[in-house]
């Protein structure tokens, strides 16, 4: 069977004349996971529109197209593309589950929620020729005996950190902004793999430099914790010394964490059910995260109803002041489905449904105490501030020793002051070539030798930082 899968790039990647190197760093594990479900004998083009051109010339029997909110019209203009080639067309991911009657106008089947249970089972019925219109995540939803993700199927010269990872699904909490309780409704929300698979698939990447994408990978502490002594094991294997470090994600060579601290006002955190937030001292957490080495990628959303004109100097400021290396801004957004989307919505405050501005750039709704306008001019600035040449040098700065400000700068400098230079490497197909710099600046605080693993949702206390809501993880390893 020829078979064609598809991540269709997100509107705000599209632009011509820049390339943001945030959208050439992880390559599309979803597509890959649900590759490995054919068969061998199947011949699978898998391409992502994010780091190369999409080849739409083509016959494929099956067409496989993954929808985020702002690659929707992409993806339904591809998929309408390739019925009229006489291709069966599937269309499933996070906006066709919050969606799907909008979806289903422009496919064959559409599939609501993860796919690992809902994809094989269509591919028998579509191979005995009676597909479904629509396939349902069922309840009992696992992750044990997933077939190895096709990773030979990922350009991996193209994407800057090919070694990403996904060892679970979902989340433990249920914030109101997030796509998480329609994607998994009816269901389990979270849950994981086996320690041994998760192992395994570690194993089998190549290279220094791992990245857990998990929405919450401390989500499950027992499975964490298991997880991290394997990693360590496996570490002390490699680098034939123990590491010394109390807390186990730092042994198992732990660099830097992204920290979903959202917005530093308690009503807000309350008013959107961001309660694990609630309570903690952020600067704690921070310290901890520090003195382990671990550098952290802070998020922030601005827009909520507490949120003043002040918010965005105030945010910056703080994150300065606390040392966080890195920061991403949000404009909140409430996606369809959700429950800030209804409230927004019976509220009145909702602009349109142009889903090609719901990228957390632009206020699609009426904020509670500033315009539209102030909200959007706020986030741009929040950016420049945060990472102007001063800021860059007052954040280092606060660091104990030189070491860690050096590498808190080069961290730092190296995303946003280097964006012509990533433009070009994107341009030319090299990204892979700015690889060794970032695991040089990732092992610069390194207790254990060398190694990195990134993104995990961690939340804890005993080996994590102290109750604040992380969702991405780097780790060190050494080379193999
Ligand atoms: C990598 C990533 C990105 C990449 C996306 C490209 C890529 N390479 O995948 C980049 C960096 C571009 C990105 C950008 C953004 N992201 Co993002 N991202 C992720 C992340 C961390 C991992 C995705 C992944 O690999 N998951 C693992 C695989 C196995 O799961 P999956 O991709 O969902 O695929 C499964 C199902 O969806 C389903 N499926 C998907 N497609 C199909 C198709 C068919 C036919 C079938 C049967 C099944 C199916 O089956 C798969 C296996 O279960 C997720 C968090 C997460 N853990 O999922 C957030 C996440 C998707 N991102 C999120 C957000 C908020 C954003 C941003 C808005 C952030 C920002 N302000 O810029 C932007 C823009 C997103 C947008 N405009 O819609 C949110 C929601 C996104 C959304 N809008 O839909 C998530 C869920 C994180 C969160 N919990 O908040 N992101």
């Amino acid at each position: 069977m020829r078979v064609k899968m598809i991540l269709p790039a997100l509107t705000e990647a599209r632009s011509p004349l820049f390339r943001p190197i945030k959208y050439s760093l992880f390559p599309p594990l979803g597509l890959a996971t649900l590759a490995a479900y054919l068969s061998t004998d199947d011949e699978i083009m898998l391409q992502d529109e994010h780091v190369e051109r999409l080849d739409l010339d083509d016959d494929p029997e099956l067409v496989v197209i993954q929808v985020y909110i702002t690659n929707a019209s992409r993806a339904y203009r591809h998929a309408d593309h390739y019925r009229r080639r006489g291709a069966h067309v599937c269309l499933g991911g996070l906006h066709v589950t919050s969606l799907p009657d909008e979806a289903a106008g422009h496919a064959d089947t559409i599939f609501l929620g993860p796919g690992e249970d809902t994809w094989p089972e269509f591919l028998r019925d579509f191979r005995a020729g009676r597909p479904k219109a629509r396939y349902v995540a069922p309840v009992h939803r696992t992750l044990e005996g997933l077939p190895p993700i096709r990773r030979d199927l990922i350009k991996r010269h193209l994407y800057l950190v090919p070694n990403s990872l996904v060892v679970s699904r979902g989340c433990p909490h249920r914030c109101d902004f997030c796509y998480k309780e329609a994607f998994f409704e009816g269901g389990r929300s979270f849950y994981v793999q086996k320690v041994d698979d998760a192992l395994a698939e570690i194993e089998r990447l190549p290279g220094k430099h791992l990245y857990f994408l998990d929405d919450h990978l401390f989500g499950d502490r027992r499975f964490a914790s298991m997880l991290f002594d394997g990693m360590k094991r496996s570490e002390e294997r490699r680098v034939g010394k123990e590491c010394r470090s109390r807390a186990k994600p730092v042994q198992a060579g732990l660099r830097s964490l992204f920290v979903g601290f959202e917005n530093l006002d308690a009503n807000n955190l309350r008013e959107h059910a961001k309660v694990q937030n609630l309570g903690r001292d952020y600067g704690a957490a921070i310290r901890r995260l520090h003195e382990h080495g671990v550098m952290v990628n802070g998020s922030f959303v601005f827009g909520m109803d507490e949120d003043g004109p002040d918010v965005f100097s105030k945010t910056v400021d703080w994150a300065v002041g606390q040392g966080i290396e890195t920061a991403t801004f949000h404009v909140m957004t409430p996606y369809p489905s959700t429950g800030l989307f209804h409230r927004i919505e019976k509220e009145g405050r909702l602009k349109h449904r142009d889903w090609d501005l719901y990228d957390t750039r632009h206020a699609v709704f009426e904020p509670a105490r500033m315009s539209g306008e102030v909200l959007e001019r706020g986030y741009w600035r929040a950016y420049r501030d945060f990472y102007s040449w001063r800021n860059l040098f007052a954040g280092a700065s606060t660091k104990s020793s030189l070491a860690p400000a050096v590498r808190h700068f080069a961290y730092a400098a190296g995303w946003k002051k280097c964006e012509p230079l990533w433009h070009l490497l994107i341009r030319f197909h090299q990204v892979a070539r700015g690889l060794p710099m970032l695991e040089r600046v990732l092992g610069g605080g390194a207790r254990m030798g060398a190694g990195t693993t990134r993104r995990s949702g961690a939340k804890g206390r005993e080996n994590n930082a102290p109750g604040v809501e992380p969702g991405e993880m780097a780790v060190d390893r050494p080379a193999a």
